[in-house]
């Protein structure tokens, strides 16, 4: 089957010699309605398109096809080759800029882009501590503190757990969420403030068990609940700091976000998971009352610095960043530490 395009002078007279040439069961692709004749004058006209059995094709429609396909390619050839050649003027632009700066600030620029950074971002962040500090980033020492002074000024912080409010977690399934109330319950436990855990799993109830194993070695009391409503009454009820573990369905945890409108919450996303992904999850939470992210699993990422370029594009506080299952597993909270980890990578 093919398609086979006819131009008249109106619709109503195209049909008649459609039906006429190939018969009244022809089968109608398109009609298109022309206005303008290509140069800006307007003619009127039209063009109708018909599926037709395999027959050979005009000269006109080899002309056609073969204009079609020239065109194509050299688009195609255009597009590429600019492509490429955008790509090249930006990296000589870049090593060209980079002659310019002292050379404490290239060697950053190179460690920070070879751990993940995204070359514009890492280039904007050398060029600002270069416009900052000047001739000072000849030190480097210096150039090193004011690139994490930088990145820092980009993040921000929260510290949950300081607070008696209660703590809603969120996050995608298998983020962390249980292992990260885990490692804070313990660190409130262990800094002598009461905490206890309310875990709320209405199908799975996959972490029962390792919770009350938990609270068994820890002291840390553990509640469990599958019914929403209940979710905030027993939150309201408990004295002392009370962290919610969500489970990881979303339609769960819009549920039970329902019932815990007034309570701030965390989200909780793994650090390879991608921008649009962890995008996508903030946007579905976005008017809940989100007061910070937590970053699991950085041990299992060997750049940290695409990390960066994700917590600086959400914007949102962090409030901690875990790096493995133990319980001290959870790095300090200042910014230097992070900033520390984002340039330099893995060193805890
Ligand atoms: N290496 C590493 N593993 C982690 C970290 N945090 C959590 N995990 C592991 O990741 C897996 C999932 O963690 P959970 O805490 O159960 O995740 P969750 O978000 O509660 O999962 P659901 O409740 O099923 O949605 C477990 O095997 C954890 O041990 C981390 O910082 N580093
Ligand atoms: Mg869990």
């Amino acid at each position: 089957m093919k398609v086979r395009t006819h131009s008249f002078d109106d619709i109503r007279k195209g049909m008649e010699s459609i039906k006429e040439q190939y018969g009244p069961d022809t089968i109608i692709m398109d009609i298109k309605q022309n206005n303008l004749d290509g140069y800006g004058w307007t003619k009127k006209g039209c063009e109708i398109s018909i599926a037709v059995e395999d027959v050979p094709a005009t000269p006109e429609e080899d002309y056609l096809g073969e204009l079609r396909r020239g065109t194509e390619a050299v688009w195609q050839y255009t597009t590429k080759y600019l492509t490429e050649r955008l790509g090249t003027m930006e990296s000589e632009m870049i090593r060209d800029r980079m002659k310019t700066y002292p050379l404490p600030l290239k060697v950053l620029f190179e460690k920070i882009a070879k751990n993940g950074f995204n070359i514009h971002f890492a280039l904007e962040l050398v060029s600002e501590v270069y416009a900052e500090v000047g001739h000072l980033a000849e030190n480097s020492t210096k150039a090193i503190f004011f690139l994490k002074t930088a990145i820092a000024r980009r993040i921000s912080t929260y510290r949950p757990v300081d607070s008696p409010e209660p703590l809603v977690f969120l996050g995608p399934t298998g983020s962390g969420k249980t292992e990260t109330v885990k490692k804070l319950s313990k660190m409130v436990s262990d800094e002598g403030m009461p905490v206890s855990i309310l875990s709320f799993d209405p199908v799975k109830k996959s972490s029962h068990d390792e919770l009350l194993a938990f609270s068994e070695s820890t002291g840390v009391p553990v509640q469990f609940t599958t019914n929403p409503e209940d979710l905030f009454v027993k939150a309201k009820r408990n004295t002392g700091k009370t962290l919610i573990d969500l489970t990881g369905q979303v339609e769960i945890q819009k549920q039970a976000v329902e019932q815990l409108k007034e309570f701030k919450k965390i989200i909780v996303l793994p650090a390879g998971a991608r921008d649009e992904k962890m995008e996508q999850y903030l946007k579905i939470f976005q008017n809940c009352n989100i007061a910070g992210l937590v970053f699991s699993k950085l041990d299992e990422e060997e750049n940290l610095g695409s990390l960066c370029c994700n917590v600086i594009k959400l914007g949102r506080p962090v409030c901690f960043m875990t790096k493995g299952i133990g319980f001290n597993d959870i790095l300090p909270h200042d910014k230097e530490t992070f900033s520390r980890i984002l340039i330099e990578g893995a060193i805890w």
